[in-house]
């Protein structure tokens, strides 16, 4: 496996119209997870990439699986549970960049991942494990899974992404603060976006916070500045990475998401910072023309259409 990554998938539940929730009759069910928008992207750009989660035993976690699996992302270390129902949410959008989430996950099967069912020779197996700062916020248990994931990341030499895709509804600023630093310093490449920069390290320009996170322990730091595109550095090659125009914004969700699939496919293509940056910008540009945050991402061909300065 190229790729490992693991964390909370749900179904999201979609409004067929952009009025405010209370308004909003007919819903579309789609499946949403930073981390399965990360496995699934890759997938879809010839890659090979597994996830592990519990989903609930209902038909949600059976459709789950499902899509999934049928992406061809590895879902061999998923667990069931019976014991807690498989995670919902539902989005409000009332233009197409203002955009409000409730979610329905509080003691959802995700939140009872536990550390001992870690599959270490799974995640040591791939070249890169994927995280995001959204597991350790779902529980004191997913906590510990994340930091026994970076543990064995550590040593079995398999580089670690971090995305901090902070969720205010999930956490304390204070908790926040300190566990994302701390998963931040254990990073090969952490990939925060510019205001989850500024939170992380008190700093307002793009290079300050890259400098800050590299001082603490980070080995590469890409700060996406959305239209603006990303600022990169890993302290001898540093730089801005220019975003690609979008043309019809439909749906922002996911595009961090696929930035980091982007980024992702750069790196294990064996390209050079500058270059996975500007693949990760590449997707994050697709990804936010279509509804829904694994409906848009993109294949390898069109990826390379955009990069080659195709249009339409
Ligand atoms: O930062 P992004 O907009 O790329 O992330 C969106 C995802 O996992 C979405 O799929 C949702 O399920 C979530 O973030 C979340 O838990 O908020
Ligand atoms: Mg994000």
């Amino acid at each position: 496996m190229e790729v490992v990554t693991f964390g909370e998938t749900m179904v999201l539940l979609a409004p067929d119209r952009m009025v405010p929730l209370e308004y909003v009759n007919g819903f579309h069910k789609h499946v949403a997870g930073a981390e399965t928008n990360v496995a699934i992207g890759l997938a879809r750009m010839g890659h090979t990439a597994g996830w592990f989660s519990k989903l609930g035993n209902d038909p949600f976690g059976r459709y789950i699986r499902q899509v999934v699996r049928g992406h061809g992302v590895d879902i061999s270390e998923v667990r069931v549970t019976d014991e807690a129902p498989t995670g919902v949410f539902f989005k409000e959008q009332i233009s197409p960049d203002k955009i409000q989430v409730y979610y329905y996950r509080k003691q959802s099967a995700a939140s009872l991942m536990q550390e001992d069912e870690l599959n270490e020779e799974y995640l040591g197996g791939a070249r890169i494990l994927h995280v995001t700062g959204i597991t350790p916020a779902l529980s004191p248990e997913c906590r510990k899974l994340t930091f026994r994931a970076l543990e064995a990341a550590k040593k079995h030499g398999t580089a670690i992404v971090f995305d901090p895709n902070i969720r205010w509804k999930l956490w304390n600023r204070e908790e926040a603060y300190r566990v994302l630093n701390e998963i931040a310093a254990l990073a090969d490449y952490v990939l925060p976006g510019m205001d989850e920069g500024q939170f992380l390290t008190g700093c307002n320009e793009p290079a300050e916070v890259a400098d800050r996170l590299l001082t603490s322990g980070a080995g590469a730091a890409v700060i996406k500045l959305g239209a603006g595109g990303a600022y990169y550095s890993n302290g001898r090659v540093y730089g801005n990475e220019p975003g690609f125009p979008v043309k019809n914004l439909i749906d922002p969700m996911g595009a961090g998401d696929g930035f980091a699939a982007g980024f992702i496919s750069g790196l294990l293509q064996g390209q050079d910072l500058p270059s996975a940056v500007r693949r990760g910008n590449a997707v994050g540009s697709i990804v936010v023309g279509v509804s829904g945050d694994v409906e848009g991402l993109p294949t390898r061909q069109d990826v390379d259409f955009l990069l080659a300065g195709g249009t339409g």
